[in-house]
């Protein structure tokens, strides 16, 4: 039991004055003191040979020392590899790994950029479903019941009987704020529209429009001419010219589409403008009464004007982006050019 009781005090004495400075000395003593060949174990086998008087007493001894022992390997565990506290070997002060940022879609970028500008003129801006039904969509436009934008070659059909569709034109979100609300109306509504073409560079089965719409008393033609002006200056620069020429749609009387000089060549003749110094831009006119009364508006107290454009054809004006399917590829190469528009 002496023998015992000294040799227990030896070993005590190492673990009190042991230090370990890395994860290597720390398992050494581990192995040393509570391995499964180790010390703790040792004297532990030692018991037996204790005489039975003096059992109690060196079995409290023994207890006293391996709770030492553990003690020590548990206030030093930090230092084990793999742990992320004290003396981690994780350099704080490296410069961080480079996140690589998303940008928004250019057809985004650009539809915010038309939204502002007709924001700065007082019109708000109202959105709508893309499944439609017929009359917000045909009926009070003024589609007459067999135009042939109505053709099954043409639209996309969700059902029959009753009709449900995917909206052709942003025009079905101008109708619901007519049902809901009374002139003065000043209002923009971007929007995805779809149309059943084949797929190629110049057309896509789903597009992105951007009408306009503005109804109050007196407005006239004029209004319009300058608004769309205003638009074209802001969008494409001071020096832009426009033109107008007399078109016809149902749902507008009299009715004009707008071309812009040259957006590439400034009017001096490329194969953009296919050397006319033009490049058609916007389609518009005066509301058509018939549309007014389809919404309980007095044509006769109020006049409106609207006009509609395609997010895409801006787009490739400003951009000279000549590939529509660019624009739902996700090509990160085609999307990383707009960075820093
Ligand atoms: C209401 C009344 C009239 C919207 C209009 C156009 C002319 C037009 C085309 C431009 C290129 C569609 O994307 S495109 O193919 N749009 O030419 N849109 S007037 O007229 C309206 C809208 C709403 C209540």
């Amino acid at each position: 039991m002496q023998s015992l009781q000294q040799q227990i005090k030896v070993y005590e004495e190492e673990i009190q004055a042991f230090q370990p400075q890395n994860a290597q000395e720390l398992e050494a003593y581990r192995i040393k003191f509570l391995g499964t060949k180790g010390i703790v174990k040792q004297i532990l086998g030692e018991m037996k040979n204790v005489p039975g008087d003096q059992k109690k007493e060196a079995g409290q001894l023994l207890n006293a020392f391996k709770q030492l022992a553990e003690e020590k390997w548990e206030s030093n565990k930090h230092l084990q590899e793999g742990s992320n506290k004290k003396e981690s070997n994780i350099d704080l002060s490296l410069p961080g790994s480079q996140v690589q940022m998303g940008t928004r879609h250019p057809l985004r970028m650009v539809e915010n950029k038309m939204v502002g500008i007709f924001e700065k003129l007082g019109f708000s801006v109202a959105s709508g479903p893309e499944i439609e039904d017929d009359w917000h969509n045909f009926g009070s436009m003024n589609l007459p019941e067999h135009h042939p934008a109505r053709d099954m070659q043409d639209t996309f059909y969700v059902s029959q009987n009753p009709d449900w569709l995917l909206r052709t034109h942003s025009s079905s979100i101008q109708a619901r704020v007519m049902e809901n609300e009374q002139p003065p109306i000043r209002v923009v509504c971007p929007g995805r529209v779809y149309r059943n073409e084949t797929i190629s560079a110049r057309a896509h089965c789903f597009f992105h429009q951007m009408e306009g719409l503005y109804i109050d008393k007196n407005v006239s033609f004029a209004d319009l001419k300058q608004t769309l002006y205003y638009f074209v200056t802001e969008m494409f620069g001071a020096n832009t010219k426009v033109r107008f020429r007399p078109s016809y749609f149902p749902f507008t009387e009299p009715s004009a589409e707008m071309d812009i000089s040259c957006t590439v060549c400034g009017g001096d003749g490329c194969s953009l403008c296919k050397h006319t110094g033009w490049v058609e831009i916007l389609g518009c006119g005066m509301v058509h009464p018939n549309v007014l009364r389809n919404f309980n508006i007095d044509p006769e107290v109020y006049t409106g004007f609207a006009f509609g454009m395609g997010v895409e054809r801006i787009t490739q004006l400003k951009y000279q982006v000549n590939d529509l399917r660019l624009y739902s590829q996700n090509d990160i190469r085609f999307l990383r050019q707009f960075e820093s528009i």
